[in-house]
């Protein structure tokens, strides 16, 4: 049996690449299964002929590794009332940040995701702010398309198209309203027939109103459904939404910051102009400030380079150094707490030799 030829599955975003990845997972009588949705203690999941619920096998809590996220393919095997996941398939792309402020656990909010939407509003876009969810995107692996939501509302919005195609470096942009509808179905063609799309953005900027248009449903509530009560109605989990004509997305809460769990190749990825103007440098620890021969300077001096993007590039290299210095402290941590046993029980050891 091949689970390639299980059409709903290919509906899911299945394909030999996953297929090839489960095949472990068939031989022990386990089925394929999408996770649309994570409410904590149990997942909503589609094994391509209904959505069921499930919950991670015991053996998955306890090895210490990944959860499942919303995206994931995972290893299920049917039981009342919840099915149990046994493993998650190996992840073609996935989107991760920092768990929390001083951790540097990574928490994964989106697996599998071919497409990543990055969301501004004409209300509201801010160019630095795009340059960091770029990053974050070209870090999971999946392809950024950047999105101007609320047209509608926009004075101008051919300038806002030109302001975010400089601040995408080459990303496509697209622009869009779910009020008019301006755009909806070229987003939607993005993901046809069975890609992934995530939408990302902050608060507010109209990624649950977009899917709303997409579907032509109320699925997901916006803020304005009932205007009692500030907050109440912001997406507050995320969850993967099929598509009426084939392809699939996720909904975000808005990232409060996008909290980056960035190496050095997204940075490089997004910044390959700078980098390859810095590699003229003389000197290979440059700072760009006032070094001899600075190649940065003499571009910004020509008017190759822009200063704000100079200034962009430094603030991912700090935020890359503070997490660097946040994992490697985490590390310490751990490496004395190692010792400190080490030499416990070398304490005890002794006083029973002694005896
Ligand atoms: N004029 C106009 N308003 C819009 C448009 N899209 C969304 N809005 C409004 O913007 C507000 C926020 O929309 P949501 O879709 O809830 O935003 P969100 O990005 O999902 O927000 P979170 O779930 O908090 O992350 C609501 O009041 C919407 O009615 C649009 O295309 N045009
Ligand atoms: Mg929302
Ligand atoms: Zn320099």
């Amino acid at each position: 049996m091949s689970f390639q030829t299980i059409p709903q599955l290919a509906s899911l975003g299945w394909d030999d690449w996953f297929a090839e990845r489960f095949a472990p997972f068939e031989a022990e009588a386990l089925v394929p299964a999408r996770v649309l949705a994570d409410y904590g203690a149990e997942y909503l999941v589609h094994d391509g002929e209904t959505s069921l619920r499930a919950v991670p096998s015991r053996n998955l809590r306890n090895d210490g590794g990944p959860l499942p996220a919303v995206g994931d393919w995972v290893a299920l095997k049917h039981r009342d009332p919840a099915a149990a996941i046994h493993a998650i398939v190996e992840r073609r792309t996935k989107f991760s940040r920092k768990v929390a402020h001083l951790e540097t656990k990574e928490q994964v909010l989106a697996a599998n995701v071919d497409v990543a939407f990055i969301v501004a509003s004409a209300q509201d876009v801010n160019a630095r702010r795009i340059e960091r969810y770029l990053t974050m995107a070209w870090q999971s692996g999946a392809a950024p398309v950047v999105v101007l939501t609320k047209s509608d509302i926009a004075a101008s919005p051919e300038e806002l198209r030109l302001e975010l195609e400089s601040a995408a470096a080459g990303t496509p942009v697209l622009v869009t309203s779910a009020v008019t509808g301006e755009g909806v179905e070229a987003l939607a063609d993005q993901l046809r027939p069975a890609r992934t799309g995530v939408l990302l953005g902050p608060s507010g900027a109209g990624k649950s109103s977009l899917i709303n248009r997409m579907t032509g449903l109320e699925l997901m509530k916006t803020r304005d459904v009932h205007r009692s009560g500030e907050g109440r109605h912001m997406t507050s989990h995320r969850e993967l939404i099929q598509l009426p004509e084939g392809g699939m997305i996720i909904d975000t809460p808005g990232l409060r910051e996008a909290q980056l769990w960035v190496g050095k190749d997204g940075l490089a990825n997004l910044f390959e102009d700078v980098e390859e103007i810095a590699a003229q440098c003389r000197f290979s620890d440059c700072e760009h400030r006032s070094e001899p021969g600075c190649a940065i300077k003499a571009a910004m001096a020509k008017g190759e380079l822009d200063e704000a993007r100079l200034e962009s590039y430094r603030k991912l290299q700090r935020e890359l150094r503070s997490v660097a210095a946040r994992s490697d402290a985490r590390i310490r941590i751990e490496e004395r707490r190692k010792w400190k046993q080490i030499a416990m029980s070398n304490k005890v050891r002794t006083k029973l030799l002694g005896r």
